[in-house]
């Protein structure tokens, strides 16, 4: 059945702790500060958070890279602040979800310190060695996302280790159940802290080919989805470096752990194979409880590209459950993203939120979305994204979508400090929270009205999902459930569109407020409606 469950269509909102709200000036974001602003989060009526890592690192990839899964990084707090913002999130009705990062761990964790030191000591399996070929090269063909070869040399050990991301990020081993066992723990560890779920880091690469056999080539044509084009990554077509068959038996046990504390597990899921994989991964109730995917994280925005995502979902997504996202931490923020769809920043913002909260199942919004912020741009020299550095000036990098916040308009956007780790961007502090709060036609008081809407309909929680035709400039989809008819309509195109209104219809909600002139209903460019349908009976 669908929506049984509190989080089959819930609304997740992410926070870049790094970029929140500084608590102690250091022009860092931290727990404290997230815990202050928890209200926001709730005013505007989101049901859980995310937090991105906020684990000891010594932030290579800003958290993504781990030194002591079982604490928080000084930079961020200590484990007491983590537990007041779990009891404070609880109070305001909020759901805690964190970012476990289990694939690999950082090069300066103390098991890779072990493992690299020796090939028979405790830990020597850990991570994912291998040697070298007879000419010295790589084992094999595998590319890190963050560019070379997803192999590194480790003169000591005179062998390579695995890494699919930056070098000091190295592969953990799941072929090892003492690796399974010791990772197992660190879940144990946060859901004994009163943590409601996962958001699970790369979670179809935990394990790899144990074969190491080559990757093939992309089939002409055809790319790597969630990859900049400019990376060589992208045309490699990845079946042995990630996404194997063994990975279900672990993803079972830490499913049985979460359901032991009542927790959920949203797997990000970057694949070739997406839709393959994200149904193999979620099938029935043993293994996740869905699959953040990011064929909306696309730069390709056409109008029939969104239909063909769509339809493909319809295709081949199963039962599976899908967290949709329009915007996160590693991507354009979408209002910029998908700015060659025309009309104004805040049109686009209206229109995509729309779009996000009808599509069927949970979903993520990122910080500063609800603000509908355009991305930063950063220069060269203001760079601190590690993987803009490798790919620079092709890819810009995440830096963009990952400046503070701006709460209100003054010199340091309330953000508490003057001098952050990335530029406040000043559109953004024209367009701060405390602007946009007393505004009835802002962005975030839509996004509110929009949020407090949703929850009250039917169709859009567990209603079946039905996609209109392709079109140049249309987007249509209908949910339905017992009760309640939605007609959902985009219009991405670059001229208004007069739709007819059926007897008895009535327009619920327009994206710049029009209402229906007799029986017809006026679709501006970049606009969109939902549609109440009379139901027989
Ligand atoms: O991202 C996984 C991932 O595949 C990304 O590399 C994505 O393709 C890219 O960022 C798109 O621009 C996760 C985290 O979200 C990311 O922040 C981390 O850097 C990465 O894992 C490594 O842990
Ligand atoms: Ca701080």
């Amino acid at each position: 059945q669908k929506n049984q469950h509190w989080w089959q269509n819930t609304v997740i909102y992410q926070i870049y702790p790094r970029s929140y709200q500084d608590s102690n000036g250091d022009g860092i974001g931290d727990l404290p500060g997230i815990t202050r602003r928890l209200p926001h989060i709730a005013q505007l009526g989101a049901e859980a958070i995310w937090i991105s890592p906020f684990f000891t690192s010594p932030m290579a990839d800003f958290g993504y890279d781990v030194s002591d899964y079982c604490n928080v990084d000084p930079m961020f707090g200590t484990l007491d602040d983590f537990s007041a913002l779990v009891g404070r999130a609880h109070e305001l009705g909020l759901k805690v979800l964190i970012d476990l990062v289990l694939s690999h761990t950082s090069d300066q964790h103390p098991w890779f310190a072990e493992s690299r030191a020796s090939r028979d000591n405790a830990r020597a399996d850990w991570y994912v060695w291998a040697d070298p070929r007879a000419d010295g090269t790589p084992p094999n063909n595998w590319l890190s996302i963050f560019g070379g070869s997803a192999w590194q040399w480790d003169a000591r050990r005179g062998q390579y280790y695995l890494h699919n991301f930056l070098t000091s990020q190295p592969d953990l081993n799941f072929h090892q159940q003492a690796v399974q066992d010791a990772v197992l723990d660190v879940a144990r560890f946060w859901l004994q802290l009163g943590v409601d779920g996962f958001r699970l880091d790369t979670v179809n690469f935990y394990t790899h080919d144990a074969q190491l056999r080559d990757n093939p080539p992309q089939p002409a044509g055809s790319y790597a989805g969630g990859v900049p084009r400019s990376n060589p990554y992208a045309f490699q077509r990845h079946l042995y470096d990630k996404t194997q068959p063994e990975n279900l038996a672990f993803i079972r046990r830490l499913r049985q752990l979460c359901d032991a504390f009542g927790a959920i597990t949203v797997g990000e899921i970057g694949d070739d194979l997406q839709y393959q994989t994200l149904r193999d991964y979620t099938a029935g109730d043993e293994l996740l409880h869905m699959a953040y995917v990011f064929t909306l994280l696309t730069d390709e925005c056409h109008p029939r590209y969104l239909h063909r995502v769509l339809q493909e979902y319809v295709a081949e997504a199963g039962n599976a459950t899908v967290c949709w996202a329009l915007s996160n931490h590693d991507n354009i923020r979408v209002v910029s993203r998908w700015a060659a769809l025309g009309g104004s920043e805040a049109a686009r913002a209206r229109v995509f939120a729309m779009l996000l909260l009808a599509l069927p199942g949970p979903v993520c919004l990122y910080q500063g979305e609800e603000l509908g912020w355009p991305e930063a741009e950063i220069s060269y020299e203001q760079l601190q994204d590690p993987y803009a550095k490798v790919l620079w000036p092709e890819f810009k990098g995440r830096d963009g979508c990952r400046t503070p916040m701006a709460w209100d308009s003054s010199a340091d956007g309330g953000f508490g400090s003057t001098q952050p780790w990335l530029p406040l961007w000043p559109a953004h502090r024209s367009a701060a929270v405390a602007q946009q709060a007393g505004q009835a036609d802002s962005t975030l008081a839509f996004w509110q009205l929009l949020l407090a809407w949703r929850r009250a309909q039917p169709a859009l929680h567990g209603g079946d999902f039905v996609l209109g035709a392709a079109d140049d400039s249309l987007l249509r989809f209908g949910r339905r459930a017992d009760g309640q008819q939605l007609q959902c309509v985009f219009n991405l195109g670059s001229t208004a569109a007069n739709l007819p209104l059926p007897a008895g219809a009535s327009v619920l909600l327009h994206s710049d407020g029009s209402q229906a002139a007799g029986n017809v209903i006026e679709l501006a460019p970049m606009s969109a409606a939902f549609i109440q349908l009379a139901v027989e009976g």
